[in-house]
Parts: structure tokens; sequence; C-alpha cells
């Protein structure tokens, strides 16, 4: 990955990156459009590239020759499923006049439940009861078990199941636009202080600090931290301190520190510092570890809590969440 920042956005990652799927050892020439195309406005003012997002603690030689912008090539054609822009997974592209989008985490986005059997090369979502089974190759699809012609077989191409998008959207109830929606509304709090992380490229209103990337996806947040006072704070909220007592973070710690530190601030003290919990964790995980902090051990956590902020730990290193709650 490439990862840059803009004059406009100066934090490193948050989908703004390239990516390079590397097909061949040795010396290769890779081209890529960048990750979320909306993000890419105003100067570019710095690179970070990371040889091997999904494994950072493999060893070995990494060389580069050159690497050179070349600009846009055509203009580019927003794709809105359901209001959600889907540039974002991955370009789609077009093949004898028909648009081809990458359909996997499209779907899953869009509240699909959908299962990929690399053998069989075939991709079946679901979604409020409408089915759709595809194989690549073939232009004839079941819907609902019923078959029909596609009039164009999806394809399988740099580890993306492509698919046309305009038939299987509209087979799965989905609207497609080339139109921003007129309003983005965010999602309303609904008063329940868990945060998930499962919608890839959506931090739930979570902001990092002192890191070189804050990414979400594959259901976590990859906090990859450069600073010794690296930061992960929540958005607002408003809960009763008495009944909400816990913190539960489920982590996987990649770094050699051990120690967590939830702080907060309540409508009566809104100053960082000093109003803090901590939890020794363990290092160098290789599996998940969930923990959970008894706020209540800290004379202060009164009033309405309305923010937290987790300082992952003092070392350097990947650290990932799954999820982090609060709850009696
Ligand atoms: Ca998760």
């Amino acid at each position: 990955m490439l990862i840059y920042r803009t004059d406009s956005d100066p934090v490193y990652g948050q989908g703004k990156r390239f990516d390079f799927l590397l097909t061949q050892e040795g010396y290769g020439e890779y081209v890529s459009v960048a990750n979320d195309l909306s993000k890419m406005t105003g100067t570019l003012t710095g690179l970070y590239f990371d040889p091997d997002d999904y494994t950072y603690l493999e060893y070995g030689d990494f060389g580069i020759k050159s690497i050179e912008f070349l600009g846009s090539k055509e203009p580019v054609t927003y794709y809105y499923v359901n209001g959600t822009l889907m540039n974002t997974f991955y370009q789609p592209e077009s093949v004898n006049g028909l648009i081809y989008a990458s359909a996997y985490k499209m779907l899953q986005r869009m509240g699909c439940y959908v299962v990929w059997d690399s053998p069989a090369q075939t991709l079946y979502a679901e979604k409020n009861g409408q089915s759709i089974l595809l194989t690549a190759g073939n232009r004839m699809a079941l819907v609902n078990s019923q078959s029909l012609d596609l009039g164009a077989a999806p394809y399988y191409k740099n580890g993306h199941f492509m698919v046309p998008l305009l038939a299987v959207c509209s087979e799965l109830g989905l609207s497609v636009t080339t139109e921003p929606p007129e309003t983005v509304e965010p999602p309303p709090w609904d008063g329940c202080p868990e945060w998930y992380f499962d919608t890839d490229g959506h931090m739930e209103g979570w902001v990092a600090s002192g890191v070189a990337l804050a990414r979400v996806s594959d259901g976590m947040v990859n906090l990859k931290c450069i600073t010794t006072a690296s930061a992960f704070k929540s958005p607002a909220f408003s809960i009763p301190a008495g009944e909400y007592r816990y913190v539960t973070i489920r982590c996987k710690n990649e770094t050699d520190g051990n120690l967590l530190k939830v702080h907060f601030i309540t409508d009566q003290d809104g100053a960082w510092g000093g109003k803090r919990q901590d939890c020794l964790i363990s290092r160098k995980d290789s599996a998940f570890q969930e923990y959970t902090i008894d706020m209540a051990q800290n004379v202060k956590w009164r009033d309405l809590i309305t923010q937290i902020r987790v300082d992952p730990t003092p070392n350097l290193g990947n650290f990932y969440i799954d999820y982090i709650k609060i709850h009696n």
C-alpha cells in the first residue's frame, strides 16, 4: 500500500491510499487507482509506504525502483449503491459498455448476507428474502432459485469478483445512481455506547492521533502506533456514570507495550488528564483478547460521562480493536 496525505486532510491513511496487488517476485510494474477517489483532493503533501498490509510481521527484502504519478486517464464516474459511494471498494470498470463492480464487500456493506465459494468461483448474496447466485464465466444466474440471464458473465480478477452492477443490484433491490444522495445524514446515536467497527472505512466517529494509520477493515480498527502517545478518541455521547460502570475492549496488541489507558471526561469536568483507569494487557498478541475495565474504581467516574479516549499502548506497532463498549 502507498498511503498518502493531502493539505486538506493531513492524517495519513483513513482511506487515502493506493493498493497494489503484487503478483510476482522480482520487479514488476503495477498501476493502481486511488482507493477512495473522493479523498484525492487538494495537494498531495506526503507518502508513506507499507510493503505488506496483512503480514506486517514477516521480514524480507523489498525494493522499489520508482514511483510515478500518472494523473487521471479519463474522467471517473462515481457510482452510489443505496446512496453509498462504492468506488471506495474497488474501481468499477466498463467492459463492452457494461459497468462491472467488485461485489463481495460492496454487497456486505449493503447489508447482504454474502458467501464466496472459491473452488466453485461462485458468489451467493441474499437480502430481504431476495437471493442471487453468481458464477464466474457464466451469464446465467440463479435468482431466488430461478434461472436468469444477466446478459453478461461475472468474472474473477486480481482477487475481485466482478459482476454486472446494474443487473445484480436490481435483483437484490438495491438502487444504483451516479449522483450523490441529496443529503447524507449521519446515523443517529441510538443511546448505546457500543462500537463494533464492522463497516469497512467507517470509524464510527472515533478519531486517532499519534498513528501512521487508522483504518477499519475486516471488522476491526487497525491503529499503527508510531509515537508513544497514540490515542483513540470516541465521539461525544452522554451516559450516567452510575449506569455504565465498565468499559470492555476486545483487542489484539502486536506491540511489546502492555499498558492500556482509558481516559474520560464528564459534563462537569471536560478536561482530559487525571481521569483514567489503566489496564495491563498482554504483549505481542497473535489472537484477540477481551479486557473489561471497572471504571468505578476511579472516584471521578461520576455525573454524565461524555467522551472516552483509549490510549492503546505506549509502544510502537500494530494495535487492532474489534469492539469497545461501555456497559454495566
Ligand atoms: Ca468488530
